[in-house]
């Protein structure tokens, strides 16, 4: 299927009264303002929409609000748009909201953009002129110099035919959005269509969506379908990024949504409250200090946030640095995406930046990495972002934590990890569930575990080695079980440990026992044998023994081990040959007496005191050689 259309988001900017929404209407034939409120009283509150397909490009413009009052609905349209129309009218030139508009647009990241000259059939040409150099003048060294500037006329028309070309030109320039990443759409609208339901609205900033889709409506983070789509007003079988869409949705009636939550991708994105991140500050602003609270916008979000600033006391105007952001309230982001900050009271932009580490942690002073990490983050390559992230999280990086603080997908994820554990500087411990540890970590791990393998056999030499569980213990508590399981399997192959079941050695460590241990071993065996079913004591038999009860106890747990003993209870221990004579003589008895025996009976077949006798009987029950019937048993 072949799409020569080009998509792209137009947003407005711009002073009040300066033309922007008769612009728009004199552009595309559609006025924007769609509130009976901004009819009735001539001025732009919230977000308009309008579409025009033109010279190969399908132009979503949002047109946003001028006033100073409604600054943050300007804020919610313009995330996500690819192109800048600036509009300054002629009478008046540059005034406040065209300054603060542009300087969301910069530290929003907008690359790109045209400036209409408006209302030039109120002024004469050589006022056109002046107001030309002092824009030039003002977009100087900025993501706008150099930009076309063009006078137009909503009321003539004059100009309108060039701004539309050079729309188009500069539409062509540049390159299409992130389609390959994963589904997300920051919702702007979210409103009840009859016969339809529920649709929402928004700028489709990254991957696509088509009817049948399950989605994820983020930060509740439930599960949603799509019943349809639509771009530019029109039903559509997918909408990508780049484009304004409209998704209905089936499970959920549109009050539930609002503006500032986020459709997208089931899984892949996370919802915080704590980002670290690049915050630059206006020239224009006043400094911040360590836990200034201000509002946070991002995507179509809004929020209070609280700067933590680290090794500074105070941030300066016109400076940057990383900071830490602690939201009030859930928000989805990714690196890389941008972010406003508007000073608390009186409410006005202050500055901005770029999201590096959106599932950041609680800042320490111990943790001197922070700097360096976050660095890496916003300047590295993949290769390098990753392996400073996987050598961060000691305790091992899944890849559901790798994609949501990316936004990159599973695929190229996967891909840059193999690379990297090929070079020999990450580690693939597991890869379903995917997890990544670092090599010192890796290392770290196989140490302890042999110096617990070595200490263990030091300690317990008559024991044939550790269980798995103690050995668990011995790497730390927090280290995960896959990474545990993968250090031993990789001391295992390498040779360095034998593991057999549960149980865990140093190769060579076969059980020597000296010619005393062999001695007592063969005594306590035979005391056993002799007793038959009268046992003595544990205790009795051990005192009779030439070595430390210690070592005799250790002994004992070989026999047990050996199974020549049999542990029946915690006080009474059993020769083999003992219990099995046990069989016969029960056989024995339900042939000559029927297969109920009482406690009493069992005592005199046996020869056994009652003490004895009841642990035994346990036994057999366990052993289903007898079954408890009451006071009885039944012989099986
Ligand atoms: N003379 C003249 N008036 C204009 C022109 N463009 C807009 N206006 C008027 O300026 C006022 C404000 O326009 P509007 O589009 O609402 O400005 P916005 O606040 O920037 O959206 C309205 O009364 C428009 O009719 C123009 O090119 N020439
Ligand atoms: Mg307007």
């Amino acid at each position: 299927m072949s799409n020569p259309l080009k998509s792209v988001i137009v947003g407005t900017a711009g002073h009040i009264d300066h033309g922007k929404s008769t612009l728009i209407e004199a552009l595309t034939g559609t006025h924007p303002d769609r509130l009976e409120e901004e009819k009735r009283r001539g001025i732009t509150i919230d977000l308009g929409f309008a579409f025009l397909e033109e010279g190969g490009v399908r132009f979503g413009f949002v047109d946003v609000p001028g006033h100073e009052r409604f600054v943050k609905n300007m804020l919610a349209g313009t995330s996500g748009i690819d192109l800048v129309l600036l509009v300054i009218a002629a009478d008046e030139a540059i005034k406040p909201q065209t300054r603060e508009h542009f300087d969301i647009c910069r530290l929003l990241g907008v690359g790109r953009g045209v400036i209409a000259l408006t209302k030039t059939d109120l002024v004469d040409r050589d006022t056109v002129e002046l107001v030309r150099l002092e824009i030039e003048e003002f977009v100087k060294g900025s993501f706008l110099e150099g930009a076309p500037i063009l006078p137009v006329s909503a009321r003539t028309g004059a100009g309108l035919g060039e701004l539309k070309l050079t729309l188009q030109r500069v539409a062509h320039e540049f390159e299409d959005k992130q389609a390959s990443r994963y589904f997300r759409l920051p919702i702007d609208r979210s409103f009840a269509v009859k016969g339809f339901g529920t649709v929402v609205t928004g700028t489709l900033i990254s991957g696509q969506v088509a009817a049948g889709d399950e989605l994820e409506l983020l930060p509740e983070r439930k599960l949603l379908r799509v019943r349809g789509v639509q771009t530019g007003g029109k039903a559509v079988e997918r909408a990508e990024a780049g484009q304004r869409t409209a998704v209905n949705l089936a499970g959920i009636a549109h009050t539930a949504v609002r503006r500032g939550m986020v459709l997208a991708a089931p899984g892949r994105f996370a919802k915080t409250r704590r980002i670290d991140a690049r915050l630059e500050l206006l020239k224009s602003a006043q400094p911040i200090k360590h836990r200034t609270r201000v509002h946070f916008h991002a995507g179509t979000a809004e929020t209070i946030a609280e700067v933590l600033l680290h090794g500074r006391a105070e941030l300066k105007p016109g400076e940057n640095a990383l900071v830490q952001l602690r939201l009030a309230e859930d928000v989805v982001a990714v690196r890389g995406d941008r972010f406003i900050v508007r000073q608390f009271s009186p409410v006005i932009t202050i500055g901005g930046g770029v999201v590096l580490d959106p599932l950041a942690r609680r800042p320490s002073r111990k943790d001197s990495g922070r700097a360096r990490f976050l660095e890496t983050v916003e300047a590295g390559t993949p290769d390098e972002i990753l392996r400073a992230m996987v050598e961060r999280n000691i305790l091992g990086l899944g890849m559901e934590e790798i994609v949501s603080r990316t936004g990159w997908k599973v695929e190229g994820a996967r891909a840059t990890a193999e690379k990297l554990a090929k070079a020999g500087a990450i580690r693939v411990v597991n890869s379903e569930p995917f997890l990544l540890i670092s090599e010192p970590l890796l290392e770290d791990v196989l140490k302890k575990i042999l110096v617990r393998v070595e200490a263990f056999h030091k300690q317990n030499p008559l024991l044939p080695g550790i269980t798995k569980e103690e050995l668990r213990a011995a790497a730390g508590r927090r280290v995960r079980t896959e990474t545990f399981r993968a250090a031993l399997d990789e001391l295992v192959r390498q040779g360095k440990l034998l593991a057999h079941g549960e149980l865990v050695k140093k190769p060579g460590t076969e059980i020597t026992l000296t010619p005393e241990e062999a001695q007592a071993k063969q005594q306590i065996e035979q005391a056993f044998e002799r007793a038959g079913l009268s046992v003595p004591s544990v205790k009795e038999v051990l005192a009779q023994l030439a070595i430390e009860s210690r070592r005799a106890e250790k002994i004992l747990q070989i026999l047990l081990r050996e199974k020549r003993l049999v542990r029946v209870s915690p006080e009474l221990i059993f020769h083999c040959e003992a219990l099995r004579q046990l069989g016969p003589l029960l056989l024995g008895y339900k042939k000559a007496k029927g297969e109920r025996i009482g406690v009493p009976a069992f005592k005199e077949l046996t020869g056994i005191t009652r003490k004895y006798a009841i642990p035994l009987l346990e036994y057999l029950d366990r052993q289903r050689l007898t079954r408890r019937m009451g006071d009885e048993r039944v012989i099986l």
